[in-house]
């Protein structure tokens, strides 16, 4: 058995967080694929937020831990992996609020504008999983759309800064939590800025095949959707 079994989905950008960090940190790991066999006792009794990413590892309190960011800093926390999650204070308080960031807000908005087109169950709450009509719920989806625009301006101005990543000269888990979401954006008619595009390409330049193989899965998933129905 491995030392850290990640339950995944593969075609979402939460999962391909963990399944980029694991692999570019050359950490011991198995991947369960739970496509449609989440939502059991035995699942929830580990996740009873019944969500993916899922790292089962011996030296957790309760043997399991979700939220792709908790994850990737526990697992850098125990390996000693300070070029992904340095232990200086103030360059991880950057890590942390970039993290933080866009788990509160930006990946709500591409949650928002995004899984309509993948045909994902939008999160409970929203207008999306509601009994709202059309109308509103495509209105929702264009304000998300429009809403991008300013987290994404802050990842490049203050996170970025002229610097090639939000770790400085190298990748940290902050940019594979937000090259990994940006991946998502490929699916809808969305103009991603060129900083985007540059930013995505150095992250896959630099990780190779640790970002480049899980990657596969989530834009194969995406281009399924962008295909026109034959
Ligand atoms: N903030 C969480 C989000 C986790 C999440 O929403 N996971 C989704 C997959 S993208 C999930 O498991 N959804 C339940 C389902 O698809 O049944 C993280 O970063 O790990």
């Amino acid at each position: 058995m491995a030392a850290n079994t990640i339950s995944i989905l593969k075609p979402s950008v939460n999962n391909l967080t963990v399944r980029i960090f694991v692999r570019a940190a050359g950490l011991d790991f198995e991947e369960v694929d739970v496509w449609g066999k989440k939502g059991t006792p035995e699942f929830l009794s580990k996740d009873p937020a019944d969500l993916t990413p899922l790292l089962e590892e011996a030296g957790l309190p309760k043997g399991s831990l979700w939220e792709s960011c908790a994850i990737m800093a526990y697992l850098c926390d125990k390996h000693d992996l300070d070029g992904f999650y340095p232990r200086d204070l103030g360059r991880r308080a950057m890590i942390n609020s970039a993290m933080f960031y866009l788990i509160g807000t930006l990946y709500p908005l591409v949650a928002r504008a995004t899984y309509p087109t993948l045909a994902f169950p939008q999160y409970p709450g929203e207008v999306g999983s509601s009994q709202a009509g059309d109308e509103l719920k495509a209105r929702a989806q264009q304000d998300a759309m429009a809403a991008l625009a300013q987290p994404l301006e802050a990842y490049q101005r203050f996170f970025l800064d002229g610097q090639q990543f939000i770790g400085g000269d190298a990748p940290s888990i902050a940019d594979i939590r937000l090259a990994a979401t940006l991946e998502f954006l490929r699916a809808i008619d969305y103009p991603l800025p060129a900083w985007v595009d540059e930013y995505m390409g150095a992250i896959e330049a630099t990780l190779g095949d640790a970002y480049a193989e899980p990657a596969a899965d989530v834009r194969g998933y995406v281009a399924s959707v962008k295909a026109p129905a034959s």
